[in-house]
């Protein structure tokens, strides 16, 4: 199944055959506090950076997040997103549960965005799918409802049952919404990980559509954050991701070798170009040049 995005210009498809499409995640000012103090005085040269490093590094998309205690995400919304989505003619992922920032931003985007996200809490259904049909964007699900986040996968998998009904019911097709599994710290809960990636093959095997993952959050409060990232990339690549919300800086090259190792990158091209491009960027290191 594809999910089409689109910029300006340019059209993104999320397919569930893969490659797995990334959405950067970098625009969020949790615990970025430069980020916060930028947003907050509405100087987006910082914002202007981290999207452009991530787009260098492999970025299909950019999820654009400006929560943070103080800023005024209905005046700001709008503004970041569409500031990023101009300049850089790409699609933009409008990460904001608010109705009203979610409305500002999707009258003023270009294109078709994705927003992220609903969740089956009726509350969020019914303020999220009206929106998301009137401006025909996709839309990202939240496998939690108003039971909260269940430990079972068998519910997770109702839950998006019920937002692919609810918004069939409205005329939002199947392909327009990108199923999030729920990914949480396995630094909490040792089993975290498998509940996840137990959705993922439910979901993907009921509904065949596209699923996305928040992959970072597996790993908030270990040490070495990005060997877990890396590790649940791959097994959530296998499982059936077909869309990660990430650090393309540190992770562009594991999803690429995951792609790879799927029998999805033909002669190694995608996995090849992005070495190079870390390479060139010295995010990594040039493996001829490190041979003495
Ligand atoms: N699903 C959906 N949307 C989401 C999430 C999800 N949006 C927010 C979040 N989860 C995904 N985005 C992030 C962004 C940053 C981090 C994790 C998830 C992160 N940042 C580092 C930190 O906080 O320490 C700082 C940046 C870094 O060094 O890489 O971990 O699950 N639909």
């Amino acid at each position: 199944m594809q999910t089409k995005l689109r910029s300006t210009s340019k059209e993104i498809t999320l397919d569930t055959r893969g490659p797995v499409a990334i959405i950067g995640e970098s625009i969020n000012p949790t615990r970025r506090k430069k980020l916060t103090t930028s947003l907050m005085s509405q100087d987006f040269t910082y914002v202007f950076e981290l999207a452009k490093i991530q787009i260098d590094t492999g970025a299909d998309i950019l999820d654009v997040n400006v929560g943070a205690p103080g800023v005024d995400e209905i005046d700001l919304l709008p503004k970041v997103a569409r500031a990023v989505a101009e300049r850089f003619d790409i699609p933009v992922c409008l990460d904001s549960s608010n109705r009203e920032a979610l409305i500002a931003a999707l009258s003023v985007m270009p294109g078709k965005p994705l927003v992220n996200s609903v969740n089956g809490e009726e509350a969020s259904l019914n303020a999220v799918l009206p929106i998301v049909k009137e401006y025909g964007a996709a839309v990202i699900g939240l496998t939690m409802d108003d039971e909260g986040i269940s430990n079972d996968p068998e519910v997770r998998l109702s839950v998006a049952g019920k937002i692919l009904e609810r918004a069939a019911k409205l005329g939002i097709p199947a392909e327009d919404v990108v199923i999030d599994p729920l990914v949480m710290t396995v630094g909490a809960d040792q089993k975290a990980g498998l509940v996840t990636l137990t959705t993922i093959e439910l979901v993907r095997k009921e509904f065949g559509v596209n699923i996305n993952l928040g992959a970072s959050n597996v790993s908030f409060g270990l040490p070495d954050r990005h060997t877990v990232n890396q590790a649940f990339l791959a097994l959530a690549a296998y499982a059936g991701a077909s869309c990660v919300i990430s650090n393309s800086e540190k992770l562009t090259t594991t999803i690429r070798a995951a792609d790879l190792l799927l029998g999805r990158d033909p002669h190694a091209g995608r996995y090849i170009t992005s070495y190079r491009k870390m390479v060139k960027l010295g995010l990594i290191e040039d493996a001829k040049a490190g041979k003495s």
